[in-house]
């Protein structure tokens, strides 16, 4: 699935994918917000997005970024309202001590999909202006070198999006008609 400017509405879009493979992608404009002139910000597709619960001042924010574009461009930054700072981090083994590391760009090679996962790359959400609650949403304005700006809308939860998939349609199964999505 692709998302370009045209497709960038304010309101949660989820797309379910049939054939027993389910998958949602939750992207959104902000609110009040004109979609932006980059033409070029559709040929950045972003997937399995979502942000872990957090109390304490950082939280992480995970998402896969697909280069749809014929050349390689690179995520330069990111903004949210629900941190002071946001910064892409890597996670390296220094002997055998876990080290974040931060990244001034992440490279985006033509049509490769990059992963930022729980134990890898990641979206480090730093000095939380409130708690991240299971069922709340995050605003993400990311930068691209060649791309312009995508503005993404984050589900809190406490599971990636493919287990969580998983786990609602166990939880449909013992409650019909519970319906967990917003
Ligand atoms: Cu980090």
């Amino acid at each position: 699935m692709r998302f370009t400017p045209a497709h960038l509405r304010p309101a949660l879009v989820s797309g379910f994918l049939a054939g027993g493979l389910l998958f949602a992608v939750l992207v959104a404009g902000f609110p009040g917000m004109a979609p932006k002139a980059q033409a070029a910000a559709g040929d950045v597709e972003v997937s399995d997005a979502w942000v872990r619960p957090s109390a304490a001042k950082t939280g992480a924010a995970y998402l896969t970024l697909t280069n749809h574009s014929g050349n390689a461009d690179a995520l330069t930054g990111a903004t949210s309202p629900a941190a002071a700072k946001v910064q892409v981090h890597s996670m390296e083994m220094d002997g055998t001590i876990m080290r974040m590391r931060r990244l001034d760009e992440l490279p985006l090679p033509v049509g490769t999909p990059v992963a930022l996962a729980p134990g890898g790359l990641h979206i480090m959400l730093i000095g939380l202006t409130r708690p991240l609650k299971a069922g709340d949403t995050v605003e993400l304005h990311l930068s691209f070198e060649n791309a312009g700006s995508l503005d993404v809308r984050l589900p809190v939860q406490s599971l990636s999006p493919a287990a969580k998939a998983k786990s609602d349609m166990h939880d449909m199964h013992a409650t019909p008609g519970a319906d967990n999505h917003p």
